[in-house]
Formats: structure tokens, sequence, C-alpha cells
């Protein structure tokens, strides 16, 4: 995959980030959505790749724009066939209110590296580096916040959980509260804390619970860039769910999905923050028609991170 592909991605994050930004706060998650959506697909444009969403906004009856299966990039003829995984607003709450971890996010394979997930839940364990190798989903989450805490070279009260605020996951907040772990309950942007389990001085140490099922293939590519690791397993509520599984190819849906199983092969994973987050600044407006975004560009076959603030003059945008 050329490595250059990585920097042009950054355009594509930052037009759907600045777009949604104009949303930050206003209340309306639809609107936010839409602009993200639509200024990710005209970016797309401009590349020149033979690209495929396999993870996108919904299937194709569901999504106008960037549904699964939507080819992507000005296909030039001998342009790479890459697979795309996306969200051109992961956290549409998190924008409306103005709270904290709302990204645009890109993620890239070659051909057939990603699972192919579908729009279900997943049940998901992340951390960084250093703990690579000691999570298992299939154990408690008591024993994996000590075999991290260990791993780390913590005590177990120095870590800090990131858990959705989610009535399914009273159980699981009560037992890391029995360890004695620090829990940070978020509302959404489970991507933004599975990256920052990975990310140094984010204070995240380890990212549980279930929360969307693409998000989790998002997030494992970026383990793949981190060095971290991630584990999933499909969460179904009904039989359509399972169905839906079964449709997009799926064959054991009760697997426990490793890191590698998610992402393979050399993989890119861009964002741009939307509002502040764990990793990333959020959109800033500036004097005289001029914004700052902020965003990180990772490839995990050199494991080379990047973080690119821009300045941006949206008078002289193409687009405008
Ligand atoms: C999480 C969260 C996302 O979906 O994946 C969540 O990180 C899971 O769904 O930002 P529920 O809201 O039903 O719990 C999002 O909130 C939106 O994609």
């Amino acid at each position: 995959m050329d490595r250059n592909l990585a920097l042009e991605f950054v355009r594509v994050t930052e037009a759907a980030a600045l777009a949604s930004a104009r949303w930050v706060g206003r209340g309306e998650e639809k609107p936010a959505d839409a602009a993200a959506v639509d200024a990710m697909r005209k970016a797309f444009d401009i590349i020149n790749m033979d690209g495929t969403v396999v993870i996108g906004e919904g299937e194709r009856d569901e999504a106008p724009m960037l549904y699964i299966g939507e080819k992507v990039g000005a296909n030039s003829g001998d342009a790479p066939a890459l697979d795309i995984a996306l969200d051109p607003l992961e956290g549409t709450t998190i924008c409306a209110t103005g709270g904290v971890g709302s990204i645009s996010v890109i993620a890239v394979a070659e051909k057939g590296k990603f699972l192919h997930a579908p729009d279900t839940y997943m049940d998901k364990i992340a951390c960084g580096p250093a703990a690579k190798g000691v999570i298992d989903i299939d154990k408690s989450a008591t024993e994996n916040i000590h075999a991290v805490a260990k791993a780390l070279d913590k005590a177990v009260n120095d870590l800090t959980v990131v858990i959705l605020n989610r009535p399914r996951h009273e159980a699981l907040i009560a037992e890391v509260r029995r360890t004695g772990a620090r829990i940070h309950l978020i509302g959404d942007g489970d991507v933004s804390a599975a990256v920052g389990a990975a990310w140094p001085d984010s204070g995240i140490d380890l990212l549980m619970g279930v929360g969307g099922a693409p998000e989790g293939v998002i997030s494992a590519a970026a383990m793949q860039c981190l060095g971290g690791d991630f584990q999933g397993r499909l969460k179904f509520r009904n039989e359509e769910e399972r169905a839906r599984a079964t449709r997009m190819g799926l064959k054991d849906l009760d697997k426990k999905f490793t890191v590698d199983e998610l992402a393979s092969g050399s993989v890119m994973f861009v964002a741009t923050g939307v509002t502040d987050g764990p990793f990333l600044k959020g959109v800033r407006f500036l004097p005289d028609g001029k914004a700052k975004s902020h965003s990180v560009v990772m490839r995990s076959q050199t494991g080379t991170i990047r973080t690119i603030e821009a300045f941006h003059d949206l008078s002289r945008k193409p687009s405008k």
C-alpha cells in the first residue's frame, strides 16, 4: 500500500471534521452527521484508489452515501484496490452536545483484511502495547484488570478503565469498582477510548464493555498501528441481527476475534478531532475565517505515528 496515501487520507478526515464541527453543541445529530458524510464523500474523489467501503454508514438501502459496498476514490485504472472502514462522525451525540471525544475516522487495509462486521454490538477489550498479550475477553473483568495492572507495573487502584455509561454495563461497572480500579464512564465514542488505551498520556489504560461492532473493527486497525491489543465478540440482540451477520459471510457467530482477525496486513488509521478527546484536540474556529484541525496518521507497517496540526483558510477551500 502506497505510504503517501496515508497523508492523502488526512484531507478526507479533516474535511469531515471541519464540516461537522460547525454543528458542535447545537443539539442536532443528523445534520452534524450529514455534514461529515457529505464532506468525506466529496474529499474521497481526489484520491487515486480503487476503494470499497466495507464498514460504512450502513447497508445500501439505509444510507445514501458511504454505504457498505460503495466504491470510493478516483480510480485512474492502475490504482490500488483498498478496503475502507470509516465513520465520518464517530460520536454524533458527543458532537451535538459538545462533549468529549468525537472524531472523524478512516481505516484502510488491503482487500479482504478487515472483518466485514455487521452493524450489531460487540463486546470489547482494548489495552496499550505494554499489556499486549495479557488481555483475554473470555476471562473476568477482575482477572483482566489484575493482568493489565501487572503488565503496566501499576497498582490496580492506579488503573483507569473506560466503560460506556449504559444500563447493560451495570454488572461490569460494579465488578470493576470492586477491584478498586478507577473508572471513566463515557456517553459515547469508544473508538477514541480504545485509541486512548494505547496512547501515551491519555489517562486511559483499558477499555471494556459492549459498543458498536463497526467501531470495533476501526479500533482494531488503530491498535495494529499503535502496537496495542484488542479482542471482540459480536453480541446480537435478536435473530434478525444474527441473520444479518450470516448474510455478511460470518460462520461462527460466537467467535472471539483477536486484533489480527479484525484488521490484518498493512493497515492505516487516520483521524481528525471534532471535539477535544483523549488523543486529539477538536476543531478550533479562528478569526478571519480560519480554522485549526488536529489529526493523526498512522501505519501498521512502520508504526510511525504522525500528528498533524493544520491551519485552514475556509474562504479558499475548493468546496466553497
Ligand atoms: C458505541 C459508541 C459510539 O455507539 O460504540 C455506541 O462508542 C454503541 O451503541 O459512539 P449504543 O449507543 O446503542 O450503546 C455510539 O454511541 C455511536 O456510534
